[in-house]
């Protein structure tokens, strides 16, 4: 926490940290593997620049450099000794003055490390999750700016994501205020039909890093992908749909409101992708070897 290792139980703020009330705080999801030659941190220099960016973004002053946080985070990880773990780094408006001017009260920064399974579940990575269209939009792009990754953002996934639970299914997609598919509370979504894949593009997303690689992955494989506006229904009669995201890895979607996907198993694109994504995040492929920052 702001430049200190501080142990888990007292890594604590004051519960007048503005953050915590106005919701303007930037994050970053990063996830560690274990590999043959120790930890493995995937994208690292992505995650740290995007950070940055969303600090920019929402005119918050990060008060350590790139490179700083870079090492902490490398630091963190090796201090903590786990092999596996989610790295959660948070930008975050400290205690001073409350309302909506916060011009002198300290920016914070922590880094946070633990282990974190399946985000879907196991089974959601081998046989695929079920999801819902939410009745909830993702905000417009003037409201949600979506380069950054902000906690206040994130009350609309929450809306989202309760609803999808409480009618039964794994996890909720959202669609952007002209109707069209965007994302998921938490991933992005790719779809596949006649062997075509297809994501959406940037305008109404995050952009994910996760995305990212698997459009170099499969553009690497001789796939064709193409980034490109879809509707519910195209999603509906995908033969193959999968969301992306760090916490979410690759986890094939079988169902999207009551209609089957393909024959309601993970279908043989995204099983390669998926395949291949677990294997270079393992440090198991040579040409990915660049995207790991061993610890
Ligand atoms: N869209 C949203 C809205 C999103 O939150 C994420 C990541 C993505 C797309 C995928 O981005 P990337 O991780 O760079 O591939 N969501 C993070 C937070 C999840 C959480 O529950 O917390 C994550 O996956 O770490």
């Amino acid at each position: 926490m702001d430049g200190a290792f501080i142990d888990w139980d007292s890594a604590n703020v004051h519960v007048l940290t503005h953050s915590l009330h106005y919701g303007l705080g930037v994050f970053e999801g990063i996830r560690c593997y274990q590999t043959e030659r120790g930890p493995a941190v995937f994208k690292l220099r992505e995650h740290v620049a995007r950070l940055f960016s969303s600090a920019h973004i929402f005119l918050m002053k990060v008060p350590f450099t790139e490179e700083e946080i870079f090492e902490a985070i490398i630091k963190t990880v090796g201090v903590n000794r786990v092999k596996e773990c989610y790295i959660r780094p948070l930008v975050y408006i400290g205690y001073g003055a409350m309302g909506l001017y916060p011009k002198d009260n300290p920016v914070r920064v922590s880094i946070a490390v633990w282990p974190w399974g399946a985000y879907l579940g196991e089974e959601g990575l081998t046989k695929g999750i079920r999801i819902k269209v939410s009745s909830f939009i993702r905000g417009h792009v003037n409201s949600n700016l979506s380069r950054g990754k902000v906690s206040g953002y994130y009350v609309n996934s929450q809306l989202a994501k309760k609803e999808a639970i409480s009618c039964g299914y794994d996890e909720a997609i959202l669609l952007d205020t002209e109707g069209y598919v965007s994302e998921g509370s938490g991933e992005n979504v790719f779809i596949v039909r006649n062997g075509v894949l297809k994501t959406t593009p940037l305008t109404s997303i995050l952009e994910g890093i996760t995305r990212g690689s698997i459009i170099e992955i499969a553009r690497d494989e001789g796939l064709r992908i193409v980034e490109e506006r879809f509707t519910r229904d195209e999603l509906y009669i995908a033969d193959e749909a999968f969301f992306t995201g760090t916490a979410a890895e690759i986890t094939p979607i079988r169902e999207v409101d009551g209609r089957t996907i393909g024959d309601g198993r993970p279908g043989a694109i995204t099983s390669k992708l998926q395949a291949i994504f677990f294997d270079l995040v393992k440090g198991k492929v040579k040409k990915y070897q660049s995207w790991l920052t061993y610890v």
